[in-house]
């Protein structure tokens, strides 16, 4: 297949910052796509350009995108690989490649005149056969849709004001997505009302979550307590968290700045953790150390075993290489999942397939600046992911990732497709 032409173009996302676009034509038809930029940042993730560099960089690769023909999405990102010539993507940057990359996959799917989805579950399966077997026992246990994270209130930088803790997330444990998404918002709700009691305000944060005046970590979990009690839906609702302790974590001292007057220790915070999961139950628990804290993942990963998924991000970004290390130090039990952090889909593909065959949860994410794409929906249902973390059920740009996994859940029980 040969593009017929590529426009890169430069829009704003969910905290009126500029990002990349990009529209593509092909054999009479015409896709676009967007990318998320994140705030709370691993270091070892795909260098970002600013858009108007991008710009320029696209111009420089035009020509050589314009005369290729690809096969597949494989050769599309390997060549968009080649031309940038380094392993960060530094030269023309991750957010470029990956915009082209989401891009490109979503003509190719219309080409083809099947589901992103679809093409993104082949394109894993060419590249490792072996899955094909595990997709299939998914379907049959009808254990296809991820369950959603909600993050109702949101810290640490993602708020203006709060504790140090980033996401507090709600997971409704159903197996229907339409049901989790109505259980989700029916607690938002509550939540709103309580903090309009309590608090006589109601602030967001960058993910559509609640902002909560106390600094305190516990507090959220508390109300969220109070809330479930009241609702009698403890059987139906976890709890879990994105700590995100890289953005308070001191490099030099070697401390976490938890609380406003004392700083912590490793050792301590994971003191902390236990009480926390002993007393909340939490499904989840992401990044609860800092990105280069491998021994300290493995001590949680192992006083958890299956009971509470400790979840890598910043320590993973996306990137097979880390993903491996973790699998071989037992530092997580899921990852999670972001096309930003490595900058091309095919790599996503690669990550994604080392986890299911290595049996780590994968749990797809949003960024903290978001776009109206869905693209990581279709990527969250291709992968058979365990979990989709997308932010509050209520802004735009976060609701349309929830409502395409149940337009795909709908379509799946009326067609019955099988691959
Ligand atoms: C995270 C993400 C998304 P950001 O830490 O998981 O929720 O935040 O996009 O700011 O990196
Ligand atoms: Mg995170």
């Amino acid at each position: 297949m040969r593009l017929g032409d590529v426009e890169i173009q430069v829009v704003l996302d969910s905290r009126k910052q500029e990002t990349l676009a990009a529209v593509m034509r092909s054999g009479g038809e015409q896709v676009s796509s967007s990318v998320p930029q994140g705030k709370s940042k691993g270091e070892r993730e795909a260098y970002s350009v600013s858009p108007r560099e991008a710009l320029e960089h696209f111009s420089s690769i035009k020509t050589a995108l314009l005369k290729k023909e690809f096969n597949c999405l494989e050769e599309f990102d390997n060549f968009l690989l080649h031309l940038d010539g380094t392993k960060d993507k530094h030269n023309l940057g991750g957010n470029l490649l990956l915009v082209l990359s989401q891009t490109f996959a979503r003509l190719l799917a219309k080409l083809k005149r099947k589901e992103l989805w679809q093409l993104l579950r082949e394109e894993m399966i060419r590249i490792a056969p072996d899955l094909r077997r595990r997709f299939y026992w998914r379907k049959f246990f009808k254990k296809e849709a991820p369950l959603f994270l909600f993050n109702l209130i949101n810290g640490g930088e993602h708020a203006v004001y709060g504790p140090k803790f980033q996401e507090y997330l709600i997971v409704p444990v159903l197996n229907n997505p339409c049901d989790s998404l109505a259980l989700g918002k029916f607690f938002f709700s509550k939540l709103k009302q309580y903090f309009w009691d309590e608090y006589k305000k109601q602030d967001f944060g960058d993910e559509g979550g609640l902002l909560i005046p106390e600094s305190f970590y516990e507090k959220p979990l508390e109300i969220y307590s109070v809330i479930r009690e009241k609702l009698h839906l403890k059987n139906k609702v976890r709890f879990a968290l994105d700590v995100a302790a890289s953005t308070f974590y001191d490099k030099q001292r070697k401390v976490y700045y938890l609380f406003p007057s004392k700083v912590i220790s490793a050792k301590e915070l994971l003191e902390v953790y236990r009480e926390i999961i002993a007393r909340y139950n939490l499904i989840s628990l992401e990044d609860p150390f800092e990105e280069n804290a491998w021994e300290d993942f493995s001590k949680i990963t192992s006083f958890c075993r299956r009971k509470t998924v400790i979840i890598g991000d910043d320590l993973i970004v996306t990137n097979p290489t880390l993903l491996q290390r973790a699998v071989a130090e037992k530092a997580i039990t899921g990852v999670i999942v972001k096309p930003t952090q490595i900058g091309t889909v095919t790599e996503t593909l690669k990550t994604i397939i080392l986890a299911q065959r290595k049996r780590i949860k994968i749990i797809v994410s949003h960024r903290s600046g978001e776009t109206t794409d869905n693209f990581i929906a279709d990527l969250a249902w291709a992968a058979g992911a365990w979990g989709l973390k997308a932010g509050a059920p209520q802004p735009e740009e976060r609701m349309v990732k929830y409502n395409r996994i149940i337009e795909i859940y709908k379509k799946q029980a009326e067609f019955k497709i099988l691959l």
